[in-house]
């Protein structure tokens, strides 16, 4: 298990374009592994490549038992119907605020065997998905608020920055499970 250490808002990366993949190599499998493994840590059902400091187009997702990883992925049909809820960010975090998202929608992308899939979604996985593609793109929630609301996120998120000196989130990891990643200090 490799846990990786989160960018935080104010990393460049996070504001970039990434790259499309172009071919799948054993070293992005372990990517989408140490990302997955970062994720739950993290206690996320989404985390995307530039969260991590990668430029590579992927991301993987966990939504009610259901694991994805995400390769190149499109939203190609969504939905005019819309739902308000309050999303987090693990690169923003103890900032919250109101994301208006269409319901449904679909996304067509390839998965670790370079194969092309589609998944269905709505609610919770759909808004996650478009939660993850939209940090493909270097698009963060805050985007979305209002001027005030994203005034407030900003402020709150002043007190917090000073936590992530080099804007990197280091995870807290139990020292009971210390022995399952030897490779690293306490
Ligand atoms: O990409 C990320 O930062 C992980 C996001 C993904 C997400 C945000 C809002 C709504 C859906 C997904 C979250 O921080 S993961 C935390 C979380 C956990 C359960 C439900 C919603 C958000
Ligand atoms: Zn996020």
């Amino acid at each position: 298990m490799s846990v990786l250490d989160i960018r935080v808002l104010g990393d460049p990366v996070l504001r970039e374009e990434t790259t499309p993949v172009e071919q799948i190599t054993d070293e992005l499998r372990a990517l989408a592994k140490n990302m997955f493994d970062t994720m739950y840590l993290a206690k996320g059902i989404g985390l995307a490549a530039p969260q991590v400091g990668r430029s590579e187009r992927l991301a993987v997702i966990d939504v009610n038992e259901k694991a994805f990883v995400i390769i190149n992925p499109e939203i190609v049909e969504s939905d005019s119907k819309t739902s308000k809820a309050e999303e987090g960010c693990l690169s923003i975090p103890d900032v919250y605020g109101d994301v208006v998202r269409p319901v449904h929608v679909r996304v067509r992308a390839m998965d670790l065997d370079g194969k092309s899939f589609e998944i269905e979604a709505d609610e919770l996985l759909a808004r996650c998905l478009q939660h993850e593609i939209d940090h493909l793109h270097g698009k963060l929630f805050i985007d979305y608020l209002s001027v005030l609301k994203r005034r407030g996120a900003m402020a709150k998120w002043g007190k917090e920055k000073d936590k992530y000196p080099g804007f990197v989130r280091k995870l807290e990891i139990d020292p009971a499970r210390a022995h399952e990643h030897p490779d690293e200090e306490l």
